[in-house]
């Protein structure tokens, strides 16, 4: 029998949205949705509040990201909800499952003027899923569970609400939503069978993982359908750690190597953009298996694609019984090439320069970061480094802003990270330009005692910008930042604590001070201005 609940709008979007497994929420207030508050406070339902609304939105979606399950964030109307828009697109390019419900300008006058009196749906209609105002608070369960159903069916996404001030304000009833029901989506067997057989019988295939394999919960099959084919893997986004760094087919820097020579690479859960030179692996067939019929590319035309579960797909790929080739010879040749990449990159790990180089950084921080600790990379060539030199060792370990590259995520990120995992390691790795963009709300982890690492990579300058932009005019402007400016104590005036770091051999023991620290403690390296992250294109 279904249960009928009755309340204010706040009290009646709450109850909908604990049935949807939502479990706190993300704002910054504004009187527009304090029904909502009132719900969360009457109930003991976390409530967290931010500086800025990014960092709202960017912690629900870390939430989303790393727990595969809806992370809401509250905005009040108006300039609330434009001060999320980024963080709704950063979902939107993710795939994260992101409600974001805003206040909205009472219906009754709209057009005379209110407070913060705007339409939000034509600016965030683009960048969701789904974007509704609800105009009863009779109205309100139904529209929670309609938009979380559509933000976690795949392919994922953020999905939007907005309510005019009467109605969350007045008081109705409604029946309680029995939570989600999500019905897989079936791939056609045929094409299954063809990319199975495709993968089976190529000489040198390789599988790329991306983030839709954490978010659909398809690393198990990942894994058995890698092991049964005998399948080197590589990761990106959310895939990296879904196999460990010493399982014998996971790869990570012999990329190169290994697209150059396969003959058959297969995508999975990733699209075919930018981070994949768009799905153009010269002679190569290729197999592309995503998790919707939407995500199919229309740029390229890949051998098949099969759409639809990626665990049930991966799971069909592992049963597979008919001929292959034996790929012995190629893994070992991979092996070859990673095992070189890896000792190239030992030496720059523990190069002693002065200044530091970023590698040093990251060779100091491997020894000090435990298996499951959560890396969050925010900036440009610092965080590149980032990606290369850190190896995560478990799935659903490093959050980055991911294709739409947005700047700013860093402490949204991290107090997500950090309110679903209270008892790991969270260090963010930031460049000096990113940090200016998220910094304030280091406030916002002290005074809910949040505690997370920063690491600054502190070269003084954009740095990813600058040098291409001295590459192409042989002069560069608006690339400069203040040099060794103290970002550490910017932390420690909102409450936190942090030093600066300038010989490479004080970075251990700083890094051991700010994981034992046990408030937000940052890491002010300086490093070395002249080290640009070497790239095949000068943009980025
Ligand atoms: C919101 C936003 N603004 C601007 C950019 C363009 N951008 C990409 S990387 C970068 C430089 C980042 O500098 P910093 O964080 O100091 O890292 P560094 O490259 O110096 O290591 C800029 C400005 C962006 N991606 N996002
Ligand atoms: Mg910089």
């Amino acid at each position: 029998m279904t249960e009928r609940i009755e309340g204010h709008g706040g009290e009646l979007a709450l109850a909908a949205l604990r049935a949807y497994g939502v479990r706190e929420m993300f704002t910054l207030s504004g009187g527009h949705v304090f029904p909502l508050y009132d719900a969360a406070h009457k109930t003991g339902f976390p409530l967290y509040d931010v500086r800025h609304e990014q960092s709202a939105v960017f912690a629900a979606e870390a939430v989303a990201k790393l727990q595969r399950r809806p992370g809401l964030a509250v905005l009040t109307a108006g300039p609330g909800v434009t001060n999320g828009i980024s963080g709704l697109t950063s979902a939107y390019f993710n795939a994260s499952p992101v409600l974001v419900m805003g206040g909205r300008a009472p219906q009754f006058r709209w057009g005379s003027g209110s407070l913060q009196e705007m339409d939000h749906l034509p600016l965030v209609a683009p960048v969701t899923k789904h974007a509704e105002t609800v105009f009863s608070a009779d109205d309100i369960p139904r529209a929670v569970a309609a938009a979380l159903t559509t933000a976690l069916t795949p392919h994922r996404g953020p999905v939007f609400l907005d309510f005019p001030l009467e109605a969350i304000f007045s008081t109705g009833d409604a029946d309680l939503p029995a939570g989600p029901a999500l019905a897989p989506i079936e791939a056609d067997p045929e094409e299954v069978a063809k990319a199975a057989a495709l993968i089976a019988g190529a000489q040198r295939p390789v599988v790329i993982a991306g983030s839709d394999v954490y978010a659909g919960d398809a690393v198990a099959a990942l894994r058995a359908a890698a092991e049964a084919l005998d399948v080197p893997v590589f990761t990106n986004g959310m895939g990296r750690g879904a196999l460990p760094p010493e399982h014998p087919l996971a790869f990570a820097k012999a990329r190169r190597v290994a697209l150059k020579g396969a003959d058959v690479v297969v995508v999975v859960g990733t699209p075919l953009d930018f981070r994949l030179s768009f799905g153009d692996f010269g002679d190569a067939t290729v197999v592309h298996i995503v998790d919707a019929p939407s995500q199919r590319a229309t740029h390229v035309q890949p051998a098949v694609a099969p759409a639809g579960d990626l665990r049930a797909i991966l799971t069909t790929l592992a049963e597979y019984t008919g001929d292959r080739a034996d790929h012995t010879d190629w893994v070992a040749q991979l092996r070859t090439a990673e095992d070189a990449a890896k000792a190239r990159d030992a030496e720059e790990m523990a190069a002693e320069t002065d200044p530091i180089r970023p590698a040093r950084v990251y060779g100091e921080l491997r020894k000090v970061l435990a298996r499951d600790a959560i890396t969050i990379g925010d900036g440009g060539d610092f965080v590149s480094y980032a990606g290369r030199y850190l190896e995560p060792a478990q799935p659903g370990t490093w959050l980055d802003p991911g294709p739409y590259g947005c700047l700013g995520t860093g402490m949204g990120y991290a107090m997500g990270a950090r309110v679903t995992h209270p008892d790991r390691q969270i260090c963010v790795l930031m460049g000096d330009g990113a940090a200016g963009f998220s910094l304030m709300d280091v406030e916002s982890l002290v005074r809910q005692k949040l505690p997370v690492v920063m690491v600054v990579g502190n070269n003084g300058i954009w740095g990813l910008e600058k040098h291409p932009m001295r590459a192409m005019y042989g002069y560069d402007v608006a690339a400069d930042l203040q040099p060794e400016l103290r970002y550490d104590q910017v932390v420690t005036a909102l409450g936190g604590a942090g030093e600066t770091v300038a010989k490479a051999a004080d970075l251990g023991p700083a890094l051991h001070r700010a994981f034992d620290a046990g408030v937000p403690y940052l890491v002010n390296v300086i490093t070395d201005p002249a080290d640009a992250y070497p790239r095949s294109s000068n943009l980025a």
